[in-house]
């Protein structure tokens, strides 16, 4: 067979370096910890000689893999900081490395950006102006407490939100800080559905596959081990999943033991140059129509999985269509020119709407269907767009027309697969409020709660909402003006302070959303508190790091969980809300008591220290999406209305009748099978020669997790914001590599350094995502940060964030 990969047995030998079998339950503890001066055996023998002690800590960002970090500290300061030294260099029990973020987290710490005191607007003030006194901690208390009572008293909990934010993740202690726990005992707040990484795929998939949350493709151990080809599909492990522990790592041994990689991204992005053999460049939001395109092909030469379509799938071609379906509704009749647009979906046509050649989609599209099994993965870039629901299921339509789902070596078509850790949780009690609103769709909740319904706005548990938010909380959080779409639409929106009417913060830097709230909460950072921290996407391997309390907490900070700890308490629920505890000592303690107790192989909290970090895997082996249903459908089945994988969705179809859209713009529909659908903002618009021309992405970035690092200067330095254009695209306006420019759209303008490149898709820019915020005085950011020129519209279905569907123009700056 062509294409067929490396040959198994050197890749499996990988696996078998490693000690572990695949398929057998194993813990791995951390059998070559060095130990640790203080209260294990050792000296660290690889940092400061003359350090007092080294502590475990760990950088908790939301960058999907959590390293642990030891921290030597010196006269009560953190002199040093060092990666983890356990675990060894084979699959599943490798050394979690942190990247270049963690490893300055002394600059975090000790930053000019902290927040010494608690921060009050100044009356009068208007909460753009930025304008604060300090204030003492008592007084803080008072005020949060006799809002948050005004509020409910008022409104009712419906007006309470915290809005989302992910600057400290996965930390069983500060990932909550107590907030939701405090809300609820005093009456609950408005929930919101989906996070801001993966919105559009979270809601779309149980439509597909059945599943309440996107559905993961298989393990890249599992490929490595198993796999002909690995397709990673607008998925950037190299640069988004940074950890040692995590996919960097292992996407690394899968090219270093030989796996063939294609990398589909309108961009050469770090995974590209890595890790592909071959890179396929489309136009950004046109994946959908590249795969039709494939599929067209995979047809026309027979080599699509015709048994598997048959037995796991309905909606594929007209024999398997469910009752209710109308005729030529299939897929294969929309490839074929026989559905409602009456277009064949030839390579060429795909061709035109991509910008990736014809001969191209062919070659491509012959290599997936023939490297059997291939593991096709989807990062979330693809979905980030306003047809990011069709985007996704049309790449999980991609494994099933190949027959790679639920076979060990093939893949669902999601994001590559993990094993999640076991984990006791701070217990947030019960929210008796049923409503809930899209995550991306606060600010509407804000400028016009009460005109949103069920089925234009996607609210949950209500036709339509009563209220608007009045009370905002942001914590650990920079949604208020940075990650969130439209930063000049959303600050005008929160300088009203008539809509919303209280705005409390708590963060350990001044960032630009603090800086628009009424109250402002100086937070510790992770080595000023003790915490309790678990791996997220690290593949096969799960973990669990011990956080100690390093060093005191710096000025007049205070973790967030004492300080909900002292509302509660003037608010009358101090007991409820701590039952005895009072440090953050106490609650880790506690926390980690349950866990130990309801699972007994995981360490106590004093084992736990001792060893720093803990290690362990799945005892059903490496990960394999669906493995279940491929097995046997009729006793696994989908919890889909059929059991099956429904390429046709008939609650698509009905949702698709049923919700009211704005019938003129362009792109706002949902699909009952994953066509493509061109936006507003999109492909077309921009060939067809927009006032805006050029489609602009914003990638994550390695300087920053987000926003948070984005304030320092070893980071900055090692890697500026640079805006990516294309040389032909620069060309045309006289723009040279290093040059400033302006990007600018009617939402607002930017100013950044050109990074001119064949690295991008000719039409494309891209603005690396999350940094700081810098307005002069005639509003231009200078900080070049992308959601100044994002929208605010949502998506058909999901009502989440097409943040990387916009379009603009740039020029050299004067
Ligand atoms: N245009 C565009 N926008 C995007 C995206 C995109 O791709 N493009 N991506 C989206 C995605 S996927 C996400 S997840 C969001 C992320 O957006 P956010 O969740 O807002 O993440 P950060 O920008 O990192 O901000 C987190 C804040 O947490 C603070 N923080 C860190 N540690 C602590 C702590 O210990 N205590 C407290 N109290 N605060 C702390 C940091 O200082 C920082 O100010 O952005 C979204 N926005
Ligand atoms: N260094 C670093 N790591 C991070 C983060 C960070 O900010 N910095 N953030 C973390 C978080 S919270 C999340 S959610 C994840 C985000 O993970 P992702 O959402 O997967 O990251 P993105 O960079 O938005 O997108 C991945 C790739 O998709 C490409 N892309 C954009 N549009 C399209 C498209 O239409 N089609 C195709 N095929 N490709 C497209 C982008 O160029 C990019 O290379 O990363 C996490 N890891
Ligand atoms: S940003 Fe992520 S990869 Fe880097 S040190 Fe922190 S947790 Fe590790
Ligand atoms: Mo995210």
């Amino acid at each position: 067979m062509p294409n067929s990969g490396t040959t198994a047995p050197s890749r499996r030998s990988f696996l078998k370096w490693s000690g572990v079998a695949a398929g057998t339950a194993t813990l791995l503890t951390s059998s070559t910890n060095l130990g640790m001066p203080g209260h294990g055996p050792a000296a660290a023998a690889d940092g400061m000689a003359d350090a007092d002690t080294t502590f475990w800590s760990a950088c908790v960002v939301n960058c999907g893999s959590r390293c642990p970090l030891r921290l030597q500290v010196k006269d009560g300061v953190v002199a040093r900081v060092l990666p983890d030294n356990t675990g060894d260099d084979t699959l599943l029990n490798r050394t979690i490395r942190a990247c270049v973020r963690g490893r300055n987290m002394r600059q975090r710490i000790y930053n000019p950006d902290r927040i010494k005191k608690p921060l009050k607007r100044v009356e009068g003030s208007k909460r753009s102006e930025g304008k604060f006194e300090e204030i003492s901690w008592e007084e803080a208390i008072d005020l949060v407490a006799e809002k948050l009572q005004y509020t409910y008293d008022n409104y009712g909990p419906e007006a309470v939100f915290e809005s989302y934010g992910s600057g400290v993740w996965n930390a069983h202690l500060a990932n909550s800080g107590g907030w939701p726990r405090l809300f609820n005992l005093m009456g609950g707040q408005l929930n919101y559905y989906g996070n801001y990484s993966y919105l559009q795929v979270s809601q779309i998939t149980k439509y597909f596959y059945g599943a309440a949350d996107e559905q993961p493709s298989n393990s890249i151990e599992d490929s490595i081990e198993n796999s002909k080809l690995l397709v990673l599909w607008g998925n950037n492990p190299q640069e988004t999943r940074m950890s040692g522990g995590g996919v960097t790592y292992t996407t690394a041994m899968a090219k270093k033991a030989g796996l063939k990689i294609i990398v589909v991204d309108p961009r050469y992005s770090d995974s590209a140059s890595v890790l592909a053999d071959e890179w396929i460049a489309l136009r950004p939001g046109t994946d959908a129509a590249l795969i039709a395109g494939m599929i067209h092909v995979m047809l026309d030469e027979g080599l699509h999985d015709q048994d598997f379509l048959d037995k796991y799938c309905i909606g594929f071609d007209e024999d398997h269509m469910p009752d209710d379906a109308p005729k030529n509704a299939s897929y294969r009749s929309y490839i074929e020119g026989k559905g409602k647009d009456g277009i064949e979906k030839t390579p060429e046509w795909a061709a035109e709407i991509t910008g990736v050649p014809a001969n191209q989609i062919r070659k491509f599209a012959r290599e997936v269907a023939q490297a059997k099994p291939a593991n096709i993965t989807q990062g979330w870039g693809p979905q980030r767009h306003l047809n990011g629901e069709n985007q996704a299921l049309a790449i999980y339509l991609l494994a099933c027309v190949t027959g790679n789902v639920g076979l060990p070596g093939g893949g669902t078509g999601g994001r590559d697969g993990y094993y999640w850790p076991i984990t006791a949780w701070i217990d947030d009690g019960e929210n008796p409020v049923e409503t809930s609103i899209s995550v991306y769709t606060w600010t509407d909740a804000i400028d016009r709660g009460t005109e949103m319904t069920a089925k234009r706005d996607g609210v949950r548990g209500k036709d339509k909402l009563d209220t608007g938010i009045k009370f905002l909380l942001f914590y650990g959080s920079n949604m208020g003006a940075s990650q969130h779409g439209d930063i000049n639409r959303t600050r005008e929106i929160l300088d009203d302070d008539s809509k919303c009417e209280f705005i409390v913060g708590m963060d350990n830097q001044m960032n630009a959303t603090m800086k628009l709230c009424d109250l402002v909460l100086p937070d510790t950072t992770t080595s000023e508190r003790w915490d309790l921290v678990p791996s997220e996407y690290t593949g096969d391997m799960a973990y669990e790091i011990m956080c100690e309390k390093a060093i005191d907490p710096l000025y007049e900070s205070r973790p967030a969980l004492e300080v909900t700890a002292a509302i509660a308490e003037k608010l009358g629920i101090g007991e409820e809300f701590s039952g005895g505890k009072e440090t953050t000592e106490d609650w880790a303690r506690e926390l980690q008591a349950q866990n130990h107790e309801e699972n007994d192989f995981i360490p106590d909290f004093d084992d736990l220290r001792e060893m720093g970090v803990f290690r362990y895997t799945d005892p059903n082996g490496l990960y394999v999406g669906l493995k279940d249903f491929r097995e046997d459908p009729e006793a696994n089945p989908l919890e889909t209305p059929s059991g099956k994988i429904e390429i046709y969705s008939s609650q698509l179809a009905e949702l698709a009748a049923t919700w009211e859209f704005d019938e003129d713009r362009l792109g706002d529909r949902i699909t009952p099978i994953p066509e493509y659908v061109s936006t507003v903002e999109g492909a077309e618009e921009a060939l067809a020669g927009a006032e805006y021309p050029l489609q602009c992405i914003g990638h994550h970035y390695k300087q920053r997790t987000h926003s948070t690092y984005g304030n320092l200067s070893f980071n900055n330095e090692a890697h500026p914001q640079k805006i990516w254009v294309n040389s032909l695209d620069a060309a045309d306006r006289n723009i040279e590599d290093g040059d400033q420019i302006e990007v600018y759209n009617d939402r607002g303008r930017i100013q950044s350094q050109a990074f001119v490149t064949s690295r991008i898709a000719p039409g494309t820019i891209s603005v690396p995502q999350g940094a700081w915020v810098n307005f002069d005085d005639g509003g231009t950011d200078l900080g070049g940060a992308v959601n100044v020129l994002t929208s605010l519209h949502t998506t058909p279905m999901a009502k989440g964030n097409g943040q990387h569907t916009a379009l603009v123009q740039i020029e050299k700056a004067k």
